[in-house]
């Protein structure tokens, strides 16, 4: 039985993998703390609060004598950090958080598990995972090979940076005090409870509400799509069985461009609406529900200021060291994701009033159609 802190559990990997964990290691303890910020979520966790089968603190991972106060109490075997500010947009738009919490609360959290553990006495069987991106290695050109775990860090935006700064610091915690920790670097996650900011439910959000689709610049740029599910299955098995110190990267091994990301989701929609008739009564303004293609809603926009062209994961030492693949085929992963937003539409209502509109204003009232 481990005693496992997950830090951003209220955000959108953070509940998958609560969830996930949840199942797998019914009889380990688990503390989640998140600062919930604009993107945290409780709603799916309430449940488990409720029951006491999780417990819940609010709070920041930059605040060091809670987080201490945190080790003391519940004698953590197991860190899964996921907390971090995660928008690229945001990121340009507003740097500064990024830096406190990806880099300082980083730091807060290495320091604070190193000076618990070591004063236990259990750094031995102590593991700590830093969850990470593959926007740390840069972009790729159409037919560069795949990020590996060596290839040389060239962050590109804020958020990058400050993800490969916390990347270094965690490495530098390895080397220089010994301490037991794992990095994964993963490539675009989604799924259900992802925030409406990013581009897969913002697009069946707005294609719903019959607002314009906004692909930044030519839409050529390319993701590699990982769903939710395969991405907390790697977390599991790199935390219990990867190698200390190492890095693993994840991918879903799911290249698309954002034209067609974009374009399987209108077609799903129509098709959603041809067969199903109580959609349109519910989502009157989508173009499908009076029989249009929802790919009437696409605008080209300006385009995203150091906009990565393509990232591609090579996971091969994730499969050759500890057996994970990934299983979810895209086009079934997004008719899934797509069928979750249409049944929650509660959730992403809430998630989408108060503060978010005036994100979208600030994001997307300066772009153009071009
Ligand atoms: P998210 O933005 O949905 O959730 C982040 C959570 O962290 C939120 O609940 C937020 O309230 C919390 N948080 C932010 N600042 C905090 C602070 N100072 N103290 C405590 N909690 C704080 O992000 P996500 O998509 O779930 O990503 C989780 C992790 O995975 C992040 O580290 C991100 O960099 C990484 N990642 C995400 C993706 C992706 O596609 N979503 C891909 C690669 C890596
Ligand atoms: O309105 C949009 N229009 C658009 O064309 C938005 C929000 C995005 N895009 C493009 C930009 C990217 O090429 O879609 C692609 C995906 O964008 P995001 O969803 O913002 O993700 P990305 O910038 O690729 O970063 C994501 O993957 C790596 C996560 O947000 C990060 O947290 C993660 O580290």
């Amino acid at each position: 039985m481990q005693s496992v802190l997950i830090t951003g559990g209220a955000g959108f990997i953070g509940q998958n993998l609560v969830h996930a964990w949840r199942a797998a290691e019914p009889s380990d303890r688990l503390v989640i703390v998140d600062a919930m910020t604009y993107a945290a979520n409780l709603r799916s966790l309430e449940p488990l609060i409720a029951d006491r089968s999780i417990s819940f603190v609010k709070g920041d991972i930059k605040d060091a004598a809670l987080m201490r106060r945190l080790f003391d109490e519940h004698k953590f075997t197991r860190v899964a950090h996921l907390a971090a500010e995660s928008h690229v947009d945001r990121s340009i738009a507003d740097p500064e958080a990024f830096l406190q919490t990806n880099v300082l609360g980083t730091f807060t959290l290495l320091k604070t598990a190193l000076e618990a553990w070591l004063a236990a006495g259990t750094i031995e069987h102590s593991r700590f995972l830093h969850v990470s991106t593959d926007e740390v290695y840069g972009s790729l050109g159409p037919s560069d090979p795949a990020f590996l775990e060596s290839s040389p860090y060239r962050p590109n935006s804020p958020y990058a940076a400050s993800k490969a700064a916390s990347d270094h610091l965690v490495r530098a915690y390895v080397e220089t005090y010994g301490l037991p920790a794992l990095i994964t670097n993963c490539s675009n996650n989604y799924g259900s409870y992802q925030h409406p900011e990013k581009l897969i439910p913002l697009m069946i959000i707005h294609a719903l509400e019959g607002k314009p689709l906004p692909i930044y610049g030519d839409g050529s740029n390319v993701r590699d799509w990982l769903h939710v599910s395969d991405h907390c299955a790697a977390l599991m098995a790199v935390i219990e069985r990867g190698r200390l110190g190492e890095t693993y990267n994840v991918g879903g091994g799911n290249e698309r461009n954002n034209r067609d990301v974009v374009g399987l989701i209108c077609d799903a929609l129509d098709r959603a609406f041809a067969t199903d008739a109580s959609l349109a009564p519910r989502f009157p303004s989508c173009p499908a529900a009076s029989g249009k293609s929802c790919r009437s809603l696409i605008s080209f926009v300006t385009d995203r200021p150091g906009h990565d062209h393509r990232y591609a994961i090579d996971a091969t030492k994730l499969a050759r060291e500890l057996g994970n693949r990934c299983s979810v085929n895209f086009e079934d992963g997004l008719g899934q994701t797509i069928n979750w937003y249409l049944d929650h539409e509660d959730w992403w209502r809430e998630v989408t009033s108060g503060a978010y509109k005036a994100w979208i204003d600030k994001n997307y009232s300066f772009r153009i159609a071009v």
